[in-house]
């Protein structure tokens, strides 16, 4: 591999043996003989640490010295998961430190179990941020990632009585081997106070922020290891600190107790992530969050331009661009503008244009209740500088371009407008971010035609140029080679080594469909990631399962849209199925779920306890005679995807057409060969023309017809009625045989009758139910089905996180890619 001629000495069995040594006996001041495992976890680590640094290093100097242009990505979440053995892998040292550790009488594979996760995400989004960054090295493209250093990441899940309860995530209290701290680079941040009008000496006003309170950002470098590549770019994430200062004079006037108060409160500001995926609440300390964080990174980079360059202000665009991760970081837009206006003086129209040069936006749902708006009330006690500068840009765009195209047009003004003036002034964050940016994209080509047809037409008609479409894409490294070797050393083996960073190569896998050699070997690679599920099923939930049965995975947040619940009622029918018939013929199924629900969320705590009722009844029933297993796997994060995904047969994609913006799940368990049964929704769509219709599952009401059904009127009731199936399905589940109890699932059954079952599961059940009667066919001819799935793998090359973030270097970023 290239990326290694450059340090091949550092890389040799002995020098990493020396290296992890030195770290147990001078660093963590352990006996070699009585280390711990983590111990041992944490000087290996450190011994990767130490050559990528290097790297880092470089990398940081030739960007400099080069004067390229950065991308700067913002996002509230990072869903990293553990980094051991992806940065051996991305390095080439994995083999090397395996073999170096085991002359040392310690397995690699076990210290690399010792890592928690870096869970610092709640789903998608987060974890879209995490193969971008891997994304950005491998494809030696200049960039930073900014985020916060939550000390607690999403929570960690656990069942009592089938019910989800929530524990913190201490991901950090040991520390991490990967994090390094930047005191020099900490910076302060300003929240609270109130706004002046002040006169220079030539009679001209301005505005000054004052009497704020103050915190404290320390940033931590994490280094993200590209593959193949000696870029080493930076993930920096901020953590609060009080500022001493502030709370000074109370220290003096005795207060000592009162002023570390003070510390604490401002300390909390980076504590913990706020676990809701795809609903805002409108905490005041989530807005302070956002804040902090977007305050730190621009004043970082602001840093980086002033020190590194003697530029005028024009130029900030050509070295920095910047990508909003959905609206969370929007506050970045008046922020900066506060920077250049306000500190830097410069005119507010000059100052605009630097900002739309700046600033791209990415939208990652439709979800009109995940659409964030702020209070402007709240958001002037935290902010009041940021609204003025808010009311101004909207002042001066519905007077200016919106005039201008729509002369004396009230409803059109009312539609644009960044505020929403009924029931209390609100901010919308994402009008702000459209117009506050160059580019706007969505995440899937439906997606984004949903984005300018239905959520932005306006914008669209005035600025059609801006909005464009980057489907998603997954990190071929952590979703292939880390969780998958085998499969990856089977697909080098046929094809060649180049795949991993081109990933169009990948498509010269097809051919091997028909060569029946081929297909026992990945039907073996396949078989033996089931049997290691099926013994961490065993273990953690104390259920046996058959490696020979069909794997079928939905593993993603629990939301109504994403329809965990249409799962559960052709499970449910299943099971009445096999009870009314012992004859009752059907592959052997295992029905797999991984699922947090938002701690606030009701509903979905309640399909969580549905399911978890339907297994325990269906894993003990003896008449169903090992046809049924339902598993619900506690504690769904990324280093348990990386053991599900790889031993899938079949990925449930059956989210509601028209509110999954891509999933990325999807591409991922394609990618290891599993099959997909899906709506046609987000990249479901592309991943169907990829694969072509012979290779997937497609049910259910496409995003017109769902339209269409609205418009005549949607009556749940009359699928009720219309399907025995379907209503003997619900109305069991809501008796008292699940649980004993007959109310326990009538918030679920409600919620599809008549609360008017808003992601309409009733009518597309017909639909779901046969295409998994189809599912359950193919199944049953093994050969014609493992043909299916070594499609799948073969076809996914359209889904790299390299190709989406190469189309955002050339279509949004303009960057170059600077090999190091
Ligand atoms: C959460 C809150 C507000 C706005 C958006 C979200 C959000 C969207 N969180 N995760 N997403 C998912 O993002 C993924 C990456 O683009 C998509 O694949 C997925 O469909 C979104 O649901």
């Amino acid at each position: 591999m290239e990326a290694l001629a450059n340090c091949a000495v550092l890389n040799t069995t002995d020098s990493l043996k020396l290296s992890i040594t030195n770290h147990l006996r001078f660093t963590l001041g352990a006996y070699i003989e009585t280390a711990s495992e983590n111990d041992w976890y944490v000087a290996t680590s450190l011994a990767v640490r130490d050559r990528v640094m290097e790297r880092a290093t470089q990398s940081r100097r030739q960007h400099r010295a080069q004067g390229v242009r950065r991308v700067h990505y913002l996002s509230l979440e990072y869903l990293m998961g553990r980094l051991l053995e992806n940065n051996l892998r991305n390095s080439g040292i994995y083999e090397a430190t395996k073999v170096a550790l085991s002359e040392m009488g310690k397995d690699l594979d076990s210290l690399v179990q010792k890592e928690p996760d870096m869970g610092l995400g709640n789903g998608g989004l987060g974890r879209l941020a995490a193969c971008f960054m891997d994304s950005l090295s491998t494809m030696d493209l200049p960039a930073i990632g900014y985020g916060i250093h939550y000390e607690f990441g999403l929570f960690r899940q656990e069942f009592v009585n089938g019910k989800q309860v929530e524990h913190p995530d201490a991901w950090m209290r040991d520390g991490s081997p990967w994090k390094i701290a930047r005191p020099s680079y900490r910076q302060t941040v300003h929240l609270y106070g109130h706004t002046i009008q002040k006169f220079d000496e030539f009679g001209r006003p301005h505005h000054e922020w004052v009497e704020t309170k103050c915190l404290l950002g320390l940033p931590w470098d994490i280094p993200i290891v590209g593959y193949d590549s000696n870029t080493v770019n930076v993930l920096r994430l901020w953590q609060a600190q009080a500022d001493e200062d502030f709370n000074f004079k109370v220290f003096n006037e005795g207060s000592y107790i009162e002023a570390l108060r003070e510390k604490a409160i401002a300390e909390t500001v980076s504590k913990v992530l706020y676990p809701n995926d795809a609903t805002e609440s409108g905490k005041e300390l989530r807005l302070v969050q956002q804040y902090f964080f977007v305050a730190c990174s621009l004043a970082d980079i602001v840093r980086r331009f002033k020190t590194g360059y003697d530029l005028p202000w024009s130029e900030f665009p050509s070295k920095a661009a910047v990508q909003l991760n959905d609206t969370h970081p929007a506050v970045a837009i008046p922020e900066l503008m506060r920077i250049l206006v306000d500190e830097e003086k410069l005119e507010w129209s000059q100052a605009w244009e630097i900002c739309q040069k700046t600033f791209s936006y990415t939208n990652h749902t439709l979800l009109p209740e995940a659409l964030e708006t702020w209070n402007a009330a709240l958001f002037e006690r935290v902010l009041p500088r940021h609204l003025q500068i808010i009311f101004e840009i909207n002042k001066r765009f519905l007077e200016g371009d919106v005039e201008a195209r729509w002369p004396g047009d009230g409803e059109k003004k009312r539609a644009l407008s960044l505020i929403e003036e009924t029931g209390g002034k609100k901010v919308r964050m994402a009008h702000l971010s459209v117009l506050g940016s160059h580019a706007t994209n969505g995440v899937a080509a439906l997606h984004t035609r949903l984005l300018c047809e239905r959520l932005f037409p306006e914008f669209f008609e005035l600025y059609p140029d801006r909005f464009l479409n980057l489907t998603n894409g997954v990190t071929f490294r952590r979703w292939l080679d880390v969780c998958n070797p085998q499969l990856s050393a089977l697909i080098t083996e046929s094809i060649g080594s180049g795949w991993l960073k081109d990933s169009t190569k990948l498509i010269q896998l097809d051919r091997f469909a028909d060569d029946s050699s081929f297909r026992e070997r990945f039907h073996a690679i396949k078989r033996g990631h089931k049997v290691h599920l099926a013994k961490i099923i065993q273990d953690t939930c104390g259920v046996s399962v058959s490696p020979d049965a069909m794997f079928d995975v939905q593993i993603k947040r629990l939301h109504e849209y994403k329809r965990q619940h249409l799962n559960l009622l052709h499970i449910v029918s299943l099971y009445r199925k096999i009870i009314a018939n012992p004859n009752f013929e059907m592959a052997p199924r295992v029905f797999i779920f991984g699922a947090k629900a938002a701690p606030g969320y009701y509903l979905a705590k309640n399909i969580i306890h549905a399911i978890n009722a339907v297994a325990s009844k269906v894993n003990h029933d003896p008449r169903v005679n090992g046809r049924l297993k339902v598993i619900y796997i506690p504690n769904y994060g990324v280093s348990i995807a990386e053991r599900i995904i790889p031993a899938a047969d079949l990925s449930e994609q059956i989210s509601t057409a028209g509110k999954e913006a891509s999933g990325t799940g999807n591409m991922k368990l394609a990618l290891n060969g599993a099959l997909t049964i899906g709506t046609l929704d987000g990249a479901n769509v592309e991943i169907l023309e990829e694969v072509g219709p012979e290779n997937i599952f497609i049910f259910g009401l496409t995003v017109e017809e769902v339209t269409e059904l609205y418009a005549k009127g949607y009556n749940p009731w009359d699928f009720y009625h219309a399907s025995e199936d379907l209503r003997l399905s619900i109305d069991w589940l809501a008796s008292d045989y699940f649980t004993g109890n007959q109310d326990e699932f009538k918030p679920f059954r409600d919620s599809l009758l008549s609360h008017g079952d808003p992601f309409l599961v009733m009518a597309d059940y017909e639909s779901y139910a046969s295409c998994q009667a189809e599912v359950d066919k193919a199944y049953r001819d093994q050969p014609r089905w493992q043909k299916m799935a070594i499609h799948n793998t073969a076809r996914m090359g359209k889904f790299s996180s390299d190709r989406t973030i190469l189309e955002y270097a050339k279509n949004v970023w303009n960057l170059p890619q600077i090999g190091v």
